[in-house]
């Protein structure tokens, strides 16, 4: 590995770090410990969580050393510590937090002048930097999930020069649709009320991540899929479909909608802004979107039509898609670099969803990621794309 590339992770790591902080900027140290909701850590919890899988991998697997707070990593633990116990646990609050931030990142810019990385490295977890792109996606993810948290903190405003760069003092509903190298079909302006269809020829699609690039283990190994002739909608639901059914049916609005004469208002973070119609519908759970798909003649997509289809599909990228498919091993799967990534997570509990949402960060973005969350969830940012049998 040469020095340019290890400046290059450190630069990359620096750059998550910097979203993360810019994050929590407008806040104080009481709202980073304030529980909001039970379905939602604290705050200072993803922090703590954040500093304490750096310090588990890039300090203490890679670089040897003892951690700085003993124990401490037993209540950082995602499944040891379900999300309405984090409120109370002995985790690190305010100064203390942040020291640690700061102090398990000194550590781990001088375990990575140690180490030899490259695409010959011994080391699976170091052959081509794979750990160091591990955490830079995990704080990335985990931005994500304290994303969902700010939704419901009044006031809470954006730096609109920060991570979210393009974001500006528009309202989340409201997000330019950003798109990557992966994403690069034209940004929707406006959902048609209607979608389009596409229709995609069964045969043989090949699934999952290609070797070269990093991915979790779950997107492994890449294999055929026999798909069966479908049509799937060219775009999502918008949020003026999305209150068409709900009107029909009497089904409950997305999280954040609330009626205001004959017209619907988003309420998060406290404010109070016109519901887009043609922006793509957010913050809806999987029965819901399950309901939405029936009531409109269709269904969800699998995950392998999802991504067979992904060439031809717009407007991904704003809300995560939910799938029809369960969250399970794809044939031949190993865990890897540890067992409770993904593995105890699979089964018929947790649906998949595909796609991004505005607040996943681009860097972890790629047709073959696989999200996945309980069926009755809705604070997470996702929406809907039908499909049906051709
Ligand atoms: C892929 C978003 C379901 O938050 O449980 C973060 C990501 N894994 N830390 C989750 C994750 C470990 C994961 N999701
Ligand atoms: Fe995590």
């Amino acid at each position: 590995m040469t020095p340019s590339s290890k400046e290059a992770i450190a630069e990359r790591l620096a750059e998550a770090r910097l979203r993360t902080l810019e994050l929590i900027q407008p806040l104080d140290d009481a709202q980073l410990n304030r529980v909001y909701s039970p379905l939602l850590s604290p705050l200072a919890w993803d922090l703590g969580h954040i500093a304490n899988f750096e310090e588990l991998w890039l300090v203490r697997t890679i670089g040897n050393r003892e951690p700085l707070h003993g124990e401490l990593g037993r209540f950082y633990d995602a499944i040891e510590n379900p999300r309405k116990t984090r409120g109370e646990l002995p985790i690190l609050r305010d100064a203390e937090l942040r020291s640690y931030l700061a102090d398990v990142r000194e550590r781990t810019l001088e375990v990575l002048d140690e180490i030899e990385i490259g695409p010959e490295a011994e080391d699976p977890l170091l052959r081509d930097g794979f750990v160091y792109e591990l955490l830079i996606a995990h704080e990335q993810q985990h931005n994500e999930t304290m994303l969902q948290l700010l939704m419901t903190v009044d006031g809470y405003e954006f730096d609109a020069g920060g991570g979210l760069r393009d974001a500006g003092d528009r309202s989340p509903g409201q997000m330019p649709v950003q798109l990557d190298r992966h994403f690069e079909y034209p940004p929707v302006r406006a959902i048609p009320r209607v979608p389009e269809t596409v229709r995609i020829d069964g045969g043989s699609f090949e699934i999952g991540a290609t070797a070269q690039e990093f991915a979790y283990d779950n997107e492994r190994p890449r294999h055929l899929v026999e798909l069966a002739p479908f049509e799937i909608d060219r775009t999502p639901v918008s949020n003026g479909a999305y209150a068409e059914f709900v009107e029909d049916t009497g089904a409950e609005p997305p999280m954040y909608w609330e009626r205001d004469g004959d017209a619907w208002i988003r309420t998060a973070m406290g404010r109070r802004d016109p519901m887009d119609p043609d922006a793509p519908v957010v913050h809806v759970s999987w029965h819901e979107a399950d309901a939405f798909a029936r009531w409109a003649g269709k269904r969800l997509p699998t995950e392998q039509e999802w991504e067979a289809a992904h060439p031809d599909l717009q407007g991904a990228g704003h809300a995560w898609e939910w799938t029809c498919s369960d969250f399970l091993a794809y044939p031949g799967f190993e865990a890897f670099p540890y067992r409770e990534y993904s593995e105890p997570f699979f089964g018929e509990t947790y649906k998949v969803l595909r796609g991004a949402s505005w607040a996943t960060d681009r860097n972890v973005v790629r047709p073959s990621f696989r999200n996945w969350d309980l069926p009755r969830r809705r604070q997470i940012f996702a929406g809907i794309r039908c499909a049906r049998d051709a």
